[in-house]
């Protein structure tokens, strides 16, 4: 029995690492490396090729090496007999939550605005926002939506959230799947914390834009094809939208052409609003790897028929 880790963006080498100080009874393997085929009974993924999985007879699980698990679903040799798994842990958690908080205190304060005004040397005082200006709005209240609107509430913010089931967070009101509207006129912030699934592709398009408060934000840190990018662009230029910061896009590195780029009030991060740590996930990789073995149900295990 054997782990198997698939990744091509050169990060494997840190992930075995990690395997290997905190688990070396474990055997694992570099899917780029020659490895027996025979032994793998999890795989430990991410945006790994497609078509993969079914050459692995004896595969019980996929895991992700990160939160969200889109690019496992994409794969059409995932298949319903096997397990999937995911990460929640707790720096992902507190990662997200500096984040957002962060990119809430840049757009107040308008931090972009002056940085740009650093390159024509312009000595200029702008307007501000304060927090009984802002109402943030969280679309996706799960393990991270949740604990960000609870830190974001804990600072003095005025947070609403939005999700599929109705959720109890002292100090924050929610709303449920058929409240969206309700929950989008009362929002000036929104931040994007939604897994990708069919239901929820595209869902940043120009209509929802267009329920929320003339002049909003977003902040957009869950999945590139959530956001119909042309939508946002027109948003913004019509004044709907008064800009985004976008940590994610449909690909990876968002292209160079893309007319993200040069956009003045738009603020691009390279997908790192919270990063997966292997010294940090590892260990909860391996007491799923001895629950497979030992045929105990998985910690974090993924609802395969509802989507995430
Ligand atoms: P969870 O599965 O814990 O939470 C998902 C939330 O979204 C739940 O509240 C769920 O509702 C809600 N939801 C799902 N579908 C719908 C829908 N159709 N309509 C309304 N609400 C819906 O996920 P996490 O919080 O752990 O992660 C969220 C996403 O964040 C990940 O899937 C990933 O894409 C992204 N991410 C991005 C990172 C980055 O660096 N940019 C880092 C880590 C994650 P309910 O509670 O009722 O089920
Ligand atoms: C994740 C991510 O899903 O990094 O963990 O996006």
């Amino acid at each position: 029995m054997a782990i198997l880790l698939i990744r091509q963006d050169g990060k494997t080498s840190q992930w075995l690492n990690a395997f290997k100080s905190q688990a070396s009874q474990i055997e694992c393997f570099d899917y780029n490396e020659p490895h027996p085929k025979e032994t793998i009974t999890m795989a430990l993924v991410w945006k790994q090729p497609h078509g993969l999985f079914e050459q692995y007879k004896n595969l019980k699980c996929v895991a992700s090496m990160g939160a969200g698990v889109d690019f496992i679903f994409e794969d059409p040799s995932f298949h319903q007999e096997l397990l999937m798994t995911r990460v929640v842990d707790p720096l992902l958690i507190t990662d997200m939550e500096e984040f957002v908080t962060a990119q809430v205190y840049a757009y107040m304060k308008g931090l972009y605005q002056y940085h740009s005004q650093q390159s024509f040397s312009l000595w200029q005082q702008n307007p501000y926002l304060r927090k009984k200006d802002i109402t943030i709005g969280i679309m996706g209240m799960g393990v991270l939506g949740s604990a960000t609107a609870k830190a974001l509430s804990d600072q003095g913010f005025n947070v609403l959230g939005w999700s599929n089931s109705k959720k109890q967070i002292e100090g924050i009101t929610t709303y449920e799947k058929v409240d969206l509207d309700l929950f989008l006129e009362k929002t000036n912030v929104l931040v994007c914390l939604l897994p990708l699934t069919p239901d929820t592709n595209g869902i940043l398009n120009e209509s929802l834009f267009s329920k929320l408060p003339r002049g909003a934000y977003l902040i957009h840190v869950a999945r590139g094809p959530h956001l119909v990018g042309e939508d946002l662009i027109q948003s913004i230029d019509k004044g709907q939208m008064c800009g985004a910061a976008i940590d994610v896009f449909p690909t990876e590195p968002l292209d160079t052409k893309s007319p993200f780029w040069g956009h003045s009030k738009i603020h691009i991060t390279p997908h790192c609003a919270s990063i997966s740590s292997p010294e940090s996930v590892v260990a909860q990789i391996v007491v799923n790897y001895n629950r497979l073995t030992s045929h105990q149900p998985l910690l974090n295990q993924v609802d395969t028929l509802k989507g995430y």
